[in-house]
């Protein structure tokens, strides 16, 4: 029997068995804690369905892998080239095509397609985004799930939650939403305004922890001043809900213990910043911080404590919105950006500039589409790696199952290559491995991050523990000024609404653009369109066609597109947040017209 894990990119990071002769038959290590007792469909089903690329091309012709990294070495010694890295495999060995970079003075990307924009605004608060060990939402009394579609993206944390009393703030009436003793359907991007007025009544009702708020956060009175800012009534209606809801919530916040597991629902918009930090706050002055069954969950930082062996200098280019054409030649490396950066439009636009485009993956998509030339990647039960989660503090040697026919992995790419460009290769395999496993704490049947803490933020905030919350005292809004609000009340009751806010979730059958996809768009009844229809969806930076889903599920003010939809970000914005290098996907309002 083989122990390895799932590399794929969700904050599970499920351990598996599995017996070499029988693969790929697969089940959950039951000593892993997210294990309970099931691996799910995508790792079971959907990922050994898609068709893999089993041959290297160079320019449309099929070529041996040893012609293919030929034309690559060629390609790297053009002057500028840029290595785009994806997050098809979540293990740490990704990075090791760092080390070809640094030595060919390449440039790389920063920031991210993902959660950066919320790890920003952690960070503004608490200093450093420790993760909430799995325990302690264990031990809560009451889990408010906001923006979060936990049923979908987090599937093992099901069991860690039930029982508890659940508030789910989303403005789609999820699956979890229905099983919610408390569903708020608030409008898109209207979570910094619902946490703040949410702590100012915590306030105004008595519920600050003043002993707490003493020792960790004491700018508490100017943050109240702060939130006294808001105009309630105004934006009670903007949220979308009245102020006998925000007491019910309210009521469900002041138990001892409450966890809130925040996702990247909440912040995939320029001030995404705001609301973590605005969330964070809310739980600080309820005291739900830095003890046992209480904290804030957002995606934490999986690298927090270690030392990354494959962090390198050099220049570095916003990853969200990569001028492309910059380059002569493009390493793209497990990930589908024609699909998954936002505006695809530019983003094709950008790749056509460039000379070669090298695709380094392990299915066709719409990246492998325009490449020059195409080496087909190992996956994670075909090669050794380790992986780490931004959810748990799990760390999980990821072991070889079997040999692969064909494909390479990530450190035989960078060895060959190093050598190929007369470089001095890499140490062997294992010496990487062993850099980052050195600096776990080794438990019987895996190994802890050097960040875990069983409680964080038990002695404070910063690196040092030292310090003390930061809260908000200065909030800006270009997008929706805080000072519309009137008019945009007043307007909505002459004018019929034709734009709709864009919310692009995650989908259940697919991780990211990898596995099941489709064309559909899912918008309310209401808004005059049948399920069936074809229509067209537009907005400032591009224009596709979809098929439409009626649901109940939907608010009338907005759409839902799943993430990996063909075509779904032609219709984003090439823009990046206030802080944290993030894309801002829903960051865009669009039109429908039926075809
Ligand atoms: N099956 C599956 N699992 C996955 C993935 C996948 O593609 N498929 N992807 C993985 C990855 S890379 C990530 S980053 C995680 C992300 O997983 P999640 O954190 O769950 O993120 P999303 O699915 O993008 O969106 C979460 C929820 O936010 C809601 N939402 C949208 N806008 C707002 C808003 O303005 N306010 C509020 N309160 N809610 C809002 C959406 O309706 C949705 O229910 O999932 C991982 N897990
Ligand atoms: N509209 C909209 N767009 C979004 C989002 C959204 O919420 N809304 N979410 C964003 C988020 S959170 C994320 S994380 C990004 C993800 O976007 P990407 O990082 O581009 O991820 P994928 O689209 O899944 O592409 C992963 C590719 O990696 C390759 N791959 C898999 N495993 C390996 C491996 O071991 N080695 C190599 N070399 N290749 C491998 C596969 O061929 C696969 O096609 O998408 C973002 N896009
Ligand atoms: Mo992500």
């Amino acid at each position: 029997m083989i122990k390895t894990a799932c590399g794929l990119d969700c904050p599970d990071a499920c351990g598996i068995i599995t017996d070499p002769e029988h693969f790929p038959k697969i089940v959950a290590d039951p000593a892993h804690p997210t294990s309970n007792g099931a691996l799910c469909s995508l790792l079971n089903k959907y990922m050994f369905e898609e068709k893999r690329i089993s041959q290297a091309k160079v320019n449309g012709k099929i070529v041996s892998l040893d012609e293919a990294l030929n034309a690559t070495s060629q390609a790297l010694q053009a002057n500028s080239k840029l290595l785009w890295r994806g997050s098809g495999n979540f293990g740490v060995m990704q990075e090791v095509t760092n080390l070809l970079f640094d030595k060919i003075e390449g440039t790389t990307t920063k920031g991210s397609l993902c959660d950066g924009s919320g790890d920003a605004g952690i960070i503004e608060g608490r200093g450093v985004n420790r993760i909430l060990p799995l325990e302690q939402i264990a031990k809560a009394e009451v889990v408010v799930v906001w923006g979060k579609n936990l049923t979908v993206t987090s599937s093992h944390l099901l069991p860690y939650i039930e029982g508890k009393k659940l508030v789910v703030i989303d403005p789609i009436k999820t699956s979890i939403a229905k099983k919610a003793d408390l569903f708020l359907q608030i409008a898109p991007r209207s979570d910094f305004y619902l946490a703040s007025i949410l702590a100012r009544l915590a306030i105004m009702g008595d519920h600050e922890k003043r002993e707490f708020l003493e020792e960790f956060a004491s700018e508490h009175e100017d943050f109240y001043d702060f939130t006294r800012g808001f105009r309630i009534k105004a934006i009670l209606e903007y949220i979308g809900i009245d102020l006998s809801r925000m007491g019910e919530l309210l009521e469900y916040l002041t138990p001892k213990n409450v966890v809130f597991l925040v996702g990247n629902g909440v912040q995939k918009y320029s001030t995404g910043h705001f609301v973590l930090q605005a969330i964070d706050a809310l739980a600080i002055t309820l005291g739900h911080f830095g003890k046992e069954g209480s904290g804030v969950a957002f995606l934490g930082n999986s690298k927090l404590g270690f030392n990354n062996p494959f962090n390198i200098k050099g220049k570095q280019v916003q990853k969200a919105t990569t001028n492309f054409g910059d380059f002569n030649t493009v390493l793209i490396q497990g990930g589908n950006p024609v699909a998954s950066m936002p505006n695809s439009t530019r983003v094709i636009e950008e790749l056509k500039k460039t000379k070669t485009i090298i695709y380094f993956g392990l299915y066709e998509n719409e990246t492998s589409a325009m490449a020059d030339i195409i080496i087909p990647a190992n996956n994670f039960f075909e090669k050794n790696d380790l992986r780490l989660s931004y959810a748990h503090h799990v760390v999980t040697p990821m072991n070889r199952v079997y040999q692969a026919e064909y494909g390479i992995s990530e450190y035989n790419f960078t060895n060959i290559l190093l050598q190929k460009l007369d470089f001095e290769g890499l140490k062997n395999e294992q010496h990487y491995l062993n850099l980052w496993l050195e600096q776990c704490e080794k438990r019987e049947d895996y190994y802890l991050s050097p960040a875990h803490q069983a409680i964080p933020y038990a002695k404070g905030f910063g690196a040092d523990e030292g310090d003390e919350f930061t809260f908000i005292d200065d909030f800006y809004d270009d997008f929706e000024d805080n000072k519309r609000l009137t008019k945009i009340r007043k307007k909505k009751k002459e004018l019929t609404i034709t734009e709709y806010w864009l919310i692009t979730p995650k989908a259940k059958k697919a991780l990211n653009t990898q596995f099941q996809r489709d064309n559909t768009i899912t918008l309310h009844p209401n808004l005059g369109f049948n399920t069936g229809e074809k229509i067209t969806a537009s907005s400032q930076w591009g224009t596709h066609k979809f098929i439409v889903k009626c649901s109940e599920s939907m608010r009338q003010d907005s759409v839902l597109i799943y993430a990996n939809t063909l075509g779904v970000n032609h219709l984003t914005p090439p823009i990046i947040s206030e802080e944290g290098d993030s894309a801002c996907y829903q960051e865009v309002k669009i039109k429908l017209i039926l075809d």
